[in-house]
């Protein structure tokens, strides 16, 4: 019975029971002796010493965890972890053999240690959020249990961590909106774009500056006015901001304008918030580093702020509010892998900051439309929602068939015309249409690149490329552009103050009231047009018949060698912006050009250089006024202004757009586009 009730342990293998009776010998050879043959007080006497050494271990195991806590040891202890870690086990008993732990003040300790441990299990619950867990409990310490345990005490802390830094974004980002807030307010005090004031910047009366340099109109509806697609999204329930972010242009300053234009006026129309780059270094606006600054943002020279708080339809924001708001809040993913991520270094305030890096990730984590103006011409339905392609692509493609019309019309079709003829005058020979389609009406964020490797880029007027098939919003764009995208109160200012003085000058000749005086811009310089790069004489042989002798001449230019000018100096009386330095005293000398271009705006006649986009704002900026004073032939756009070479009488007639754009500016920006007001 015995062999076969006990199949462990099998007493029928000799060799395995020899080895445990030998086991058990050397185990437990001092009890085994002490009770047999022991008499029954002998027996009780040894059972009280096992109850007693008993219970004495049992209490040091106790307190041993005690100090482990109260060390900061903080392994987690489970129920499992009693014996079972081999390490922890000898720590255990490392401790339990301390003779200043087992023996002195036992109570004492376990008083203080209770007290301190309460108060470590409160710091813990406070710190848990932020805190990763410490060295000690590594987890390479650990048993499997203990690891899953602590790999999700961190995953849990990782979590909390991520939500703590989520609020402080969130209380940093309405803080820093808070302090916007009041900025603005401050701001919305001082200025409103519609006027101009002069006292706060050395002059001139606001009169002066006023009748001078103004030729932008501050129109209520038209501030009032939201585009289809932004009411279509902000109708939509729950729907979230949609933003627009874009890299300026990697040219000059003209041409980084130009591409700025085109997306302030998409974002308008797609009713996304737009997201200005940081500051930084613009090409050749970085003269006397370390003097002054030469890291730029476009609301240094353009009053954006005041852009974006006076518009109903469009919110202009900084990176560092957009990354604040979007992507430290982990809600920009991977365009790729779909995973979150974050800018660069965890980088949000880039201004300054070499911009490539943030850049390179934007366009990781973005929509990047791939459109060419030159190729396409952008096209905003008047309704959003409507399922453009199809319906648009046949009327495109009928028109491009017939391609008669936009080459040899040298009318303007009226500005209210239909979309087919409007069309016909802007599509220049493109063979495409970039639509605003349903991808890109759906993406978060939309990202404009300038990369040449990809020959993408905004090189482009905004009028020549984003076409509306409603007239009436087509003109509000431009008004828009007209009205507030213009350069600084600071520099109209410093301009009114040249522009007096060179009047003054002019009015000393006694026929000359009104101070009337002609100007030029002569590029030079870095300029890649070498057709353009023509020699003093040459220049005035080619503009003699337009400017009249003896005439106050003011002359922009970016060349330095002032001798170059001695044919002109012979005939006129010359002048050049470093002739009136003391009316612009402390002024960022990376500001000249701009400065150069609104004294040049004010001449009677201006002459240019063709393809020159210096030259073009220069000739925007005339037609505004040309239209705003009514001058002859205002009616069909045209405006005292020729260039030394190539289309040297351009200005004077009216012309359709052509390519490239940007060679020149053309009469649709100007151009009647008064009409519609307050109908939209
Ligand atoms: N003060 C002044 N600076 C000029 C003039 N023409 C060009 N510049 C400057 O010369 C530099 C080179 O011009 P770019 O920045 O390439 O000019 P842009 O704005 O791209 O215009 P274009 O190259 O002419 O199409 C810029 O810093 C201009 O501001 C001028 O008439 N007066
Ligand atoms: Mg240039």
């Amino acid at each position: 019975m015995m062999s076969s009730s006990s199949p462990k342990g099998d007493p029928g293998s000799p060799s395995k029971r020899s080895l445990d009776a030998s086991k058990s010998r050397a185990g437990r050879t001092r009890r085994s002796d002490l009770s047999k043959g022991a008499s029954s007080q002998e027996k009780l006497f040894f059972m009280i010493i096992c109850a007693f050494s008993f219970i004495s271990t049992t209490l040091n195991v106790i307190h041993t965890r005690d100090v482990q806590i109260q060390g900061q040891d903080m392994i987690r202890v489970t129920g499992k972890d009693k014996g079972t870690s081999t390490s922890n086990s000898n720590r255990s008993k490392r401790h339990m053999h301390h003779p200043a732990l087992v023996k002195h003040d036992l109570p004492k300790k376990r008083e203080e240690s209770k007290k301190k441990r309460e108060e470590l299990k409160k710091k813990r619950e406070e710190s848990k959020k932020i805190k990763l867990p410490s060295k000690e409990s590594s987890v390479n310490e650990k048993t499997v249990d203990e690891k899953i345990t602590v790999a999700d005490d961190v995953k849990d802390i990782v979590k909390d961590i991520a939500k703590v830094n989520s609020e402080v974004v969130k209380m940093k980002s309405s803080d820093e909106l808070a302090v916007a807030d009041i900025k603005k307010e401050e701001h919305q005090k001082q200025h409103i774009i519609g006027g101009l004031s002069c006292s706060v910047y050395g002059g001139p009366d606001d009169e002066s500056a006023t009748k001078e340099m103004i030729y932008w109109s501050d129109i209520k509806s038209d501030a009032e006015y939201v585009s289809p697609f932004k009411k279509h999204n902000d109708a939509k329930k729950g729907s979230a901001t949609q933003y627009m972010t874009f890299e300026p242009d990697g040219g000059g300053w003209n041409n980084i304008r130009m591409a700025m234009e085109t997306v302030v006026v998409m974002a308008h129309a797609m009713g996304r918030t737009l997201v200005l780059p940081p500051a930084q270094g613009m090409y050749l606006l970085r003269k006397e580093r370390g003097k002054q600054n030469i890291h730029f943002s476009f609301a240094d020279f353009f009053h954006l702020e005041s852009i974006s708080r006076e518009h109903d339809g469009l919110d202009i924001i900084t990176t560092e509010e957009f990354l604040l708001r979007e992507a430290m809040t982990g809600k920009m993913r991977k365009k790729k892998s779909g995973e979150v991520s974050f800018p660069p270094n965890n980088r949000t305030n880039w201004d300054g900051e070499d911009p490539v890096p943030l850049k390179e990730w934007l366009r990781e984590v973005t929509v990047t439309p791939l459109w060419k103006p030159e190729e396409c011409l952008a096209l905003f339905p008047e309704n959003a929602g409507h399922e453009t392609d199809d319906d648009f692509s046949s009327i495109f493609d009928k028109m491009n068939a017939n391609k008669g019309p936009q080459s040899s019309n040298k009318e303007p079709v009226a500005v209210t015309a239909s979309m087919e003829e409007r069309m016909s005058q802007t599509i220049a020979g493109r063979k495409k249409l970039c639509i605003y389609n349903e991808e890109m009406q759906e993406a978060h964020i939309l990202h404009f690149m300038c990369y040449h490797k990809m020959k993408v880029r905004l090189l482009t007027h905004f009028y020549a490329f984003l076409f509306f098939e409603d007239w009436k919003q087509q003109l509000w764009e431009h008004r828009f552009v007209r009205d507030h995208l213009r350069y600084i109160d600071e520099l109209q200012c410093a301009a009114a103050r040249v522009v007096g003085a060179v009047r003054d000058i002019a009015k000393k000749n006694s026929d000359n009231p009104n101070g009337e005086f002609d100007t030029m811009h002569i590029r030079r310089g870095d300029f890649q047009y070498k057709m353009t790069r023509l020699e003093g004489p040459e220049l005035y042989e080619k503009s003699k018949d337009w400017i009249p002798e003896k005439t106050v001449l003011y002359i922009a230019t970016d060349e330095r060698n002032k001798e170059f000018f001695e044919p002109f100096k012979k005939h006129y009386d010359v002048y050049f912006l470093d002739d009136f330095k003391h009316l612009f005293k402390g002024l960022n000398t990376n500001y000249y050009g701009m400065l150069d271009q609104l004294i040049a705006s004010r001449g009677r006649t201006f002459v240019g250089t063709y393809y020159s986009t210096f030259t073009g704002y220069i000739n925007r900026m005339r037609g505004y006024h040309a239209d705003q004073d009514k001058l002859e032939g205002h009616e069909l756009g045209k405006i005292q202004s020729y260039y030394f070479t190539n289309s040297q009488t351009a200005m004077i007639n009216f012309t359709p757009l052509s390519r490239p754009f940007w060679a020149r500016e053309y009469p649709v920006a100007w151009r009647d586009i008064d009409k519609g007001i307050g109908e939209l």
